[in-house]
């Protein structure tokens, strides 16, 4: 299970307000009782911070807000202690425009260092070609001082690289190695099938964003394939190294393109995201279509994962599309992600329930909120700090926090929950224990036994000696299935604890929004 960290907001230790690595090391232990195989944490390297640190401008320099190489070793080293590995967001696609790289290539047009970024000759206010950011508006910045654009695929203070060419690769691997060197145990690949853009910067067609992003000239060019073979011969070098590709698709939910990135198990990506799960509308129904869809594009030798929030698509908690009964929901939410085929991926906060918080237009950092605003608030709705008590600031700083903490913390946070047997950290860490425990659960097969009609989702997880049943109530009234269990089956875990202990026949009854797990044939 790898829990992913928001660097910034997770625990404070030197209260200037902004969580930092030494304060990850001091919750080490929290995430160890939780049942945390690996952490991620979001970029940790020196950024000027226009994209709250996805825009680098040194990527062997930790960013003091978060402390020093020897703060990272330290916590490398207690992780490596507690058994919990970590892996590095690392950007590669684009550096900071503060980075020397570019600073150098923009000085001058003839500068050794020009080939490094995209650039194109062109008149101001006439872009090179129709290309537009993730975060809208066009790819092209120009640059007053050598007179041409420059290409950038999000902010245009974070350049895109010229991964074409071979001075950047040469350079980007030698920094991978360095981390590599450094003990940490893989990398979640920013926007990787971003890296490299059509040669000729031809125009993506006119209905691009009705198309798929198949069809997009600025992503999933063969190309960037080759060069993730690269990535992972590298990482192969090293004994027992992951990554993982944000394969970020439009229409969200490509799950076949996300699993291209995972070829054949070899030669390629480790893990890829597929973000469906997140877009997906609150019926048993439609989370089937998502879920088998995904299980099915996964290659034979390939593996998925499986992730529900994150500090860009928000959290699951109060996502517009779920409507009432959150508590309920989040506790079915906890169960998918650890019973269903993949290594589950968890956003911080996500295992006590916190909400996309509402961050006034005043205090808000993510500029695509600021820009967007009202219409869209922005992400940092998701990245509020973890509320760890009911303190002021929730525990997190004694400082005023970079961003404020959610109103809901004197109910929502760690230590209310770890004591309370009905809490939703508990029935995170019982969940995450039991996956442990189970080989199905672990690394089984994945088998529906029904497409989620009648708002109802039944799958069994099966390797050879286990077989586990899950069912899913999604709707919020009682159902039944139909299972013909037998007496030696035995109810591992359910969502609501009063079905503990209760017998079940081969009419399965379910409480509304109720998730049961059972273990079948299991011997006496
Ligand atoms: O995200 C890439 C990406 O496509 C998303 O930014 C998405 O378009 C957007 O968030 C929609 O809300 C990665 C990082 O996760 C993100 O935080 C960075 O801003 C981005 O890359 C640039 O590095």
């Amino acid at each position: 299970m790898i829990y992913h960290i928001y660097p910034l907001s997770f625990f404070d230790s030197n209260n200037d307000g902004f969580g930092d690595l030494r304060g990850i090391m001091l919750k080490l232990d929290y995430l160890k009782e939780l049942g945390v195989d690996a952490i991620w944490l979001s970029p940790i390297f020196l950024s000027p911070g226009a994209d709250c640190g996805y825009d680098i401008s040194d990527y062997y320099t930790i960013d003091p807000k978060f402390g020093t190489i020897d703060d990272f070793r330290k916590l490398r080293e207690e992780a490596h202690h507690r058994n919990i590995k970590v892996v590095l967001d690392m950007v590669l696609n684009h550096t900071s425009n503060k980075h020397p790289w570019f600073i150098e290539s923009a000085s001058d047009k003839k500068s050794l260092k020009r080939d490094w970024y995209i650039w194109k000759p062109g008149k101001e206010n006439r872009k090179p070609n129709n290309w537009k950011t993730a975060f809208g508006g066009s790819c092209w910045e120009y640059h007053k001082g050598t007179g041409q654009y420059y290409l950038h695929s999000f902010l245009k203070e974070q350049p895109d690289l010229n991964w074409r060419n071979k001075e950047v690769r040469k350079e980007m691997f030698r920094m991978l190695r360095y981390w590599l060197e450094e003990g940490v145990d893989g990398f979640r690949f920013d926007v990787i099938n971003f890296i490299v853009k059509d040669k000729k910067l031809r125009n993506n067609s006119f209905l691009h964003w009705m198309n798929s992003s198949r069809k997009l000239r600025t992503r999933n060019h063969p190309r960037s394939y080759k060069i993730i073979r690269s990535l992972r011969k590298l990482l192969d070098k090293y004994p027992d190294k992951m990554s993982v590709g944000e394969i970020y698709t439009l229409p969200p939910g490509d799950a076949k393109l996300s699993a291209s990135y995972l070829a054949n198990g070899e030669n390629s990506l480790h893990l890829a995201f597929d973000f469906s799960l997140i877009f997906t509308s609150w019926n048993a129904r439609a989370y089937y279509k998502v879920i088998d869809r995904w299980q099915k594009s996964i290659p034979e030798k390939g593996w998925p994962c499986n992730v529900f929030s994150n500090h860009d698509l928000l959290r699951f908690y109060n996502r517009s599309r779920f409507g009432f009964f959150k508590k309920e929901k989040a506790r079915i939410i906890a169960l998918l992600l650890m019973t269903l085929r993949g290594t589950p991926f968890l956003y911080y906060g996500d295992e006590i329930g916190m909400k996309n918080s509402s961050v006034p237009l005043g205090k808000m950092k993510d500029k695509l909120g600021k820009k967007y605003w009202p219409l869209y608030k922005g992400r940092d709705r998701s990245r509020t700090p973890m509320q760890w008590n009911s303190y002021p600031n929730a525990g997190f700083s004694v400082a005023e926090p970079w961003l404020p903490v959610d109103k809901n913390f004197a109910e929502v946070n760690v230590e209310s929950q770890k004591e309370n047997p009905d809490s939703l950290l508990t029935f995170y860490q019982h969940l995450i224990m039991l996956r442990k425990s189970s080989a199905a659960l672990h690394r089984g097969n994945w088998i529906a036994l029904n497409n989620g009609s009648g708002n109802l989702m039944a799958y069994m997880r099966t390797t050879a000696d286990e077989q586990i049943l899950v069912l899913v109530n999604f709707s919020p009234f009682a159902k039944h299935y139909i299972y013909p269990l037998k007496s030696m089956d035995k109810l591992l875990l359910s969502t609501h604890k009063s079905s503990l202990g209760k017998t079940f026949h081969s009419k399965i009854n379910l409480r509304p929004f109720e998730g049961l797990v059972f273990k079948l044939n299991e011997k006496e």
